[in-house]
């Protein structure tokens, strides 16, 4: 340790009259005091990972301040309050955005100082160079560590993509709004994995985010409720039910703070543990030396929470996944009914709707609907139709997938007892009502209702399900909810005009544009003279008359570049390779999925890298430079996925080590894609692509990431791409592609041979058959791309017929970049005109349209 940051200094550090007072001085010593009496490793050192967990305790002191406060109004008042149920919460890092929300930025900075540290270092945020672990896999395996590591805060990774980050904005906007809402979801041990790529491609291995404790989190250790599992269903005399046996599992609650910005209102992000109690530890069998039998229960117990996602391609991980579901939607539901009984005794149950509102979060706990009843008819002893009543009125979902999969849900079945759940959401109600309200719908009852019809082995369909039970339904961008109408709950919207509504998507402009760009933020309010864009973001749209002004122009090119040069920096510390800050920073990163076409991307770049081949020198001279990164995470068991993974790095390899070819382009894979590593692409990003087949993207959420840093979007007809491109204005827009009305005539045209492939296309894919890119046997992947006569899969994403309507698009984005001033200038309209996509919009229309809530500030 150097001079500076030895422990026993600070022990000289005056103690302060007022520990949460917000002088530099007052937070230098309560940062002092943590680490002497909060320690967590030997009283020696001060170095940034003490200072890291000592300033996050003292921030953490404000903020149990303000939550308190908020939990005592919220108490109080006793609002109508929304209850966010979500199997997923992809938060990221904590520090930069707490301290920015309780905007005590500068205070901080100098108390660190003050004591020998630098906060943006211990935040790693400016130069956010551990957001990989500052370690580097060689493609061989070797690992090059970085002898400057040192800490890093750990990403809160408990979700897997796009779902799970829309929970966390919609926290950050509720808390911002001042709304009595709070979030609820399970505290997996184990978050998403992390992704080291080797020789082989990716390999997954386990992320312990909990590996140094997390001073976010406070347990509590008086919420504790009971969660059974299996059993039976016993039947008393006088007709009322108990389910008994089975496995009872203790849910344990862990609270994280979720500040607002710039406001006291601080709520909670209650995270579910799973814990068996000791009597279910068998202390006569271990004392018999049978330790693992004695130790089952607990074992068992530890499961549910051990892994976010468990695989579901075996039957145990079927029950798995649907016992971790049930396990979030049972504990929360009774920390709810709680909550209301304590907040004012003796009300009649018919006030609960006025007080709760329920949000699900896509299909995931649906058993939120059978598990409400069950506890209102069977514990609270209400009769079935007040049950389904105040059920219904509670429960609103938003729907993000076309294709719920019904089949896992006939084990809830075995979970909750066949007998109870069948009798809770019993669909004879259902029947009755459309037959006595809408004779004319008779045929469609059998697809509408919800069980199967096969009686032996009746299965949920749990859309229909959620369908029947919620007051309303939404998706999540206007083409999503308009195809949902349009297909899959079309037979609803006549029984129902107004369930199914629209909430286009958001993102939370503190994080993804205040937070993470500071230098764009600067000069966003300084020509806007004001800061409130932060909280008002459709106040961007002052942007739109100054995009030619060259004053701003330059200023915007010189944070884009600082942010760029940031970025290579980074990526030549976690992959060894140099790139260009001058070239076209092109990125796509998301979760590796087909529909996502990373594909199409990359045979873009094989494509563009054969034409450079084939140049004179002074040909490619004339040439956009490129470098095309590329960074997501396959899920585990989908292979194609991974081979796509494999791809991208075999081609940067080649590609990269080509002389002639790689000062005009470059194939990066950034590995580990996550919350923090967005925070660094995204302000250096130029170009981003968001390319689905038409129609497949529900939403997408890092669209609007990219285009309110400034980044333009080549992308097709998708999603809230449609609605992006229309704030944007269309010319600032690269679009290509099939529309979703056209996809069903295109498959059925491939399907029947009639389509004829454009010859780039086929020359990009032979490219890899011809074995290029090394001995790995990618025929599997591209025969998915041919036509399904013999070995071909059928293209089901279209790749083939949108390629040179992509490769066009692309030609497009070269021309463009090659004229500066008008790229700044489309560059300056993207950010003013993604005011629409702010999570505090999305949320406000939420809170209005569908959960019936108004603002509790606590003053
Ligand atoms: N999404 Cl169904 C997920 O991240 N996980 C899922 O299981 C499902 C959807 C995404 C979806 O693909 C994006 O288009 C949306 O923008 C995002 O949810 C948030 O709504």
């Amino acid at each position: 340790a150097n001079g500076k940051n030895e422990a026993a200094k600070l022990a000289k550090i005056p103690a302060a009259a007022n520990p949460l007072a917000n002088e530099p001085s007052a937070i230098a010593s309560n940062i002092s005091y943590h680490v002497q009496y909060s320690p967590h490793f030997s009283p020696t050192k001060f170095e940034p990972e003490q200072a890291f967990f000592a300033t996050a305790e003292s921030v953490r002191d404000r903020l149990i301040q303000q939550w308190n406060e908020t939990y005592h109004h919220f108490n109080k008042v006793d609002l109508k309050q929304t209850y966010y149920l979500s199997m997923e919460f992809l938060q990221g890092r904590t520090l930069t955005n707490a301290i920015g929300s309780l905007d005590i930025q500068n205070a901080y900075a100098d108390a660190l100082n003050n004591l020998g540290h630098v906060l943006e270092e211990i935040a790693e945020q400016v130069n956010g160079f551990q957001a990989c672990g500052f370690v580097r896999h060689d493609l061989d395996g070797v690992e090059h560590i970085n002898s400057n590591s040192s800490m890093e805060e750990k990403d809160a990774a408990l979700g897997n993509g796009g779902l799970g980050r829309l929970a966390s904005c919609f926290l950050d906007s509720m808390a911002t709004l001042n709304l009595p809402a709070w979030g609820y979801g399970l505290r997996y041990r184990y978050g998403l994995f992390k992704q080291k790529i080797t020789k082989q491609g990716q390999e997954e291995v386990a992320e312990d985010w909990l590996e140094k404790f997390s001073p976010w989190e406070v347990v509590r250790h008086d919420v504790v409720f009971p969660v059974r599992f299996f059993g039976s269903v016993m039947v008393n005399p006088n007709g009322t039910r108990k389910w008994v046996g089975g496995e009872v599992v203790q849910a344990v609650a862990y609270d994280i703070p979720i500040p607002g910005y710039k406001t006291k209102n601080t709520i909670s992000l209650r995270l579910w543990d799973a814990k068996a109690s000791a009597e279910d530890f068998n202390l006569f069998q271990f004392n018999d030396g049978q330790y693992e039998s004695a130790a089952q229960l607990h074992s068992r117990a530890q499961q549910i929470c051990a892994v976010l996602y468990p695989g579901d391609s075996t039957e145990e991980g079927k029950l798995l996944r649907l016992k971790q579901q049930f396990f979030l939607c049972s504990a929360s539901l009774q920390d709810m009914i709680l909550r209301f009984k304590e907040r004012k005794s003796g009300r009649q149950w018919s006030e609960f709707p006025s007080k709760v509102a329920v949000q699900l979060n896509d299909t995931h706990p649906t058993l939120a609907i059978p598990e409400l009843m069950r506890l209102l008819m069977d514990e609270e002893g209400l009769g079935w139709d007040e049950a389904w009543d105040i059920t219904t009125r509670c429960l609103a979902l938003f729907s993000e997938n076309f294709q719920f999969t019904a089949s896992a849900a006939e084990v809830a079945f075995g979970l909750c007892g066949a007998q109870l759940l069948w009798d809770l959401i019993s669909e004879k109600h259902f029947i009755a009502m459309v037959r006595s309200t809408r004779s004319d719908l008779e045929s469609k009852i059998p697809s509408m209702c919800i069980l199967d019809n096969n009686p032996k082995k009746p299965v949920v369909r749990m859309a229909n399900l959620c369908v029947v039970s919620a007051h309303t339904v939404n998706g999540v961008a206007q083409l999503h909810s308009d195809i949902l109408k349009a297909d899959l709950f079309a037979d609803y919207v006549s029984l129902w005009p107004n369930k199914l509504q629209n909430k286009t998507n958001g993102i939370t402009p503190r994080r993804w544009l205040r937070f993470c760009n500071p230098e764009l933020s600067k000069i966003i309010t300084k020509w806007l003279k004001t800061d409130q864009w932060v909280t008002n973001l459709d106040l961007l749209v002052g942007l739109r008359q100054f995009a030619d002004n060259t004053e701003l122009q330059a200023e915007w090119e010189s944070a884009k570049m600082a942010s760029k040069k940031h970025l290579a920096d980074y990526i030549w510390r976690v992959t060894g390779v140099t790139i260009d800050p001058n070239s076209l920073f092109d990125i796509q990163v998301k979760r590796i999925h087909e529909y996502k076409r990373q594909l199409l991307n990359i045979l873009g770049a094989i494509y563009r890298y054969k034409k450079l081949k084939e140049m004179s020198p002074q040909e490619r001279k004339k040439t956009t430079p490129r470098t095309i990164m590329i960074g997501g995470k396959a899920f585990a068991t989908y292979t194609n996925a991974k081979r796509i993974v494999k791809l991208v790095n075999d081609v940067g390899e080649f590609v990269n080590t080509d002389p002639e070819v790689n000062s005009y382009l470059k194939v990066v894979f950034v590995p580990n894609y996550n919350v923090s590593v967005a925070e660094l692409l995204i302000p250096g990003s130029e170009l981003s692509q968001h390319i689905s087949t038409a129609g497949m993207e529900a939403s997408g959420t890092s669209n609007m990431k990219f285009s309110l840093n400034g980044c333009l979007i080549i992308g097709t007809l998708d999603g809230a791409n449609v609605e992006i491109r229309q704030e944007i204005g269309e010319e600032n827009f690269f679009l290509f592609g099939a529309v979703a009305e056209q996809v069903p005539k295109l498959r059925k045209e491939r399907e029947d041979g009639l389509f004829k492939p454009d010859p780039r296309f086929e020359e990009a894919k032979q490219f890899i058959r011809s074995g290029a890119f090394g001995s790995y046997d990618y025929n599997p992947l591209l025969d998915s791309l041919e036509g399904n006569t013999g070995y071909g899969r059928g293209d089901y994403f279209l790749v083939g017929y949108d390629f040179p309507s992509y490769l066009e698009a692309q030609d497009r984005v070269d021309q463009a970049y090659k004229d500066q001033k008008k790229w700044l200038k489309m560059s300056i309209l993207s950010t003013a005109g993604s005011g629409k996509f702010s999570s505090d919009r999305t949320i406000a229309q939420y809170a209005k349209e569908i959960w019936n809530i108004t603002e509790c500030r606590t003053s």
